[in-house]
């Protein structure tokens, strides 16, 4: 019997054990959804240095091709999340039918308010009234484009903070802010959403305008019921239970997605799940509780979560990086899958501290590549997907086609 048998068996036995019911854990699996970001594809760097990868996609078709050819891969990334302007097209219109030939759909529409030398010292912050309304400008345009598109999420992540104490008055700014945010909620159409994106540091380094959950919370909350908040894995402090803040939005009916990615020290970009996986595992946990529980507005909330990468690789190769974050987003769900909630529950209301800890430790310690493989081969996929890449020749092939930029020194003066 071979180590990828005896392992199936032992997932197979878990669930039997346990009551859980082995087919509804495939079958939401096979449903899960990472949407992958336009910017991963590109050659990206730090402020020091900017790297060229062979085959780093340039426009924005060539970005959508490697979606699409990630997708091909794993069945579940089935759409990509643009950033305007780096994205921006003449024919929106021609660049979805070419989004759905390519087996893909476009997805989140992320604003950029923070490129522009406007946007020195703040955007929907900003003292002066004019640039407040330039960003409010830019946000409207891009849900105009989130029409043309059909995407149903405005991601909004502001850059504005200050660098020194006195700079600015903070009470100013945020009234600011919620009134810029108001205007853009406004004109939202039924249906669609605001993601707000929260961030403690960087680029301003004394005082972030939203720098936590609960300001970004405290807006959703204030501008609206299509607002929502946005937990970006990267932007916490060290330490901070990412965990407990999902499952209190959850319970808010507030937690509107996620943007994936880890981080050993600050906001690195590295790849989900990489450095922290028991910390991912542990986020998904309260995902999948949040659906299995009859607990409104929790349950539906969790039901709407949109699931994003937010990486850009620097050192690894692009399609290959994003094909390892999207698997690693299955392991954290399908561990979360096994978890026997039943078992957990009376455990909790007993307090066997250590019996209820052990129950859910226990599903993270399971081997769950055989399982994966096994819902793969039932979708018609490689059971493996970089071994597929691998065999591909894709990486090869747009290395030939697109070739090397020439990267470049970053931002920073002394590189
Ligand atoms: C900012 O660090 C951020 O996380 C925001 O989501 C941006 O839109 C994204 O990175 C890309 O710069
Ligand atoms: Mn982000």
């Amino acid at each position: 019997m071979s180590g990828a048998q005896r392992s199936m068996d032992a997932i197979r036995a878990w669930c039997d054990e346990r009551g859980l019911n082995l087919e509804a854990i495939k079958t939401a699996l096979k449903r899960q959804h990472i949407e992958t970001p336009s910017w991963g594809y590109g050659d990206s760097g730090t402020r020091f240095r900017v790297f060229s990868w062979p085959g780093a996609a340039r426009t924005v078709e060539e970005k959508l091709a490697d979606a699409a050819m990630v997708h091909r891969l794993t069945g579940v990334a089935p759409s990509v999340a643009l950033h305007i302007p780096w994205d921006r097209v003449d024919d929106w219109d021609a660049l979805k039918q070419y989004a759905d030939e390519l087996g893909i759909r476009i997805g989140a529409i992320n604003p950029n308010v923070f490129q522009d030398e406007a946007y020195k010292f703040g955007s929907i912050c900003h003292p002066d009234a004019a640039v407040r309304r330039m960003a409010v400008e830019h946000m409207l345009e891009c849900i105009e484009i989130m029409q043309k598109t059909g995407s149903r999420d405005l991601s909004l992540w502001f850059a504005d903070g200050t660098n020194y104490a006195g700079q600015d008055s903070f009470r100013a700014r945020k009234q600011r802010m919620l009134e810029s945010l108001a205007e853009v909620h406004a004109a939202l159409p039924e249906g669609k959403r605001m993601l707000i994106e929260y961030k403690f540091f960087e680029p301003a380094f004394y005082h972030t305008d939203l720098a936590d959950w609960g300001l970004a919370y405290l807006a959703a909350t204030r501008v609206g019921e299509k607002a929502h908040v946005l937990v970006d894995t990267g932007h916490h402090a060290q330490g901070t239970n990412i965990e407990h803040i999902v499952a209190v939005l959850l319970d808010e009916g507030r937690l509107g997605g996620f943007h994936f990615n880890n981080r050993k020290y600050a906001d690195d970009d590295l790849i989900v799940g990489s450095v922290n996986p028991f910390e991912l595992f542990l986020i998904f946990h309260e995902l999948v509780s949040a659906e299995q529980d009859n607990d409104e507005p929790a349950r539906s909330c969790a039901q709407q979560v949109a699931y994003m990468i937010d990486q850009s690789h620097n050192i690894e190769p692009k399609i290959e990086a994003m094909v390892q974050s999207v698997i690693n987003c299955q392991t954290a769900l399908a561990k979360a899958l096994l978890v026997d909630r039943r078992t957990l529950t009376q455990k909790q209301a007993e307090c066997d501290v250590l019996g209820a800890h052990r129950e859910l430790t226990a599903a993270f310690e399971l081997d769950v590549r055989p399982l994966l493989a096994e819902v793969r081969e039932d979708m018609g996929l490689h059971p493996e997907p970089i071994q597929a890449l691998k065999e591909s020749g894709y990486e090869e092939k747009i290395a030939r086609e697109r070739g090397t930029s020439g990267g470049g020194s970053g931002g920073y003066p002394g590189a």
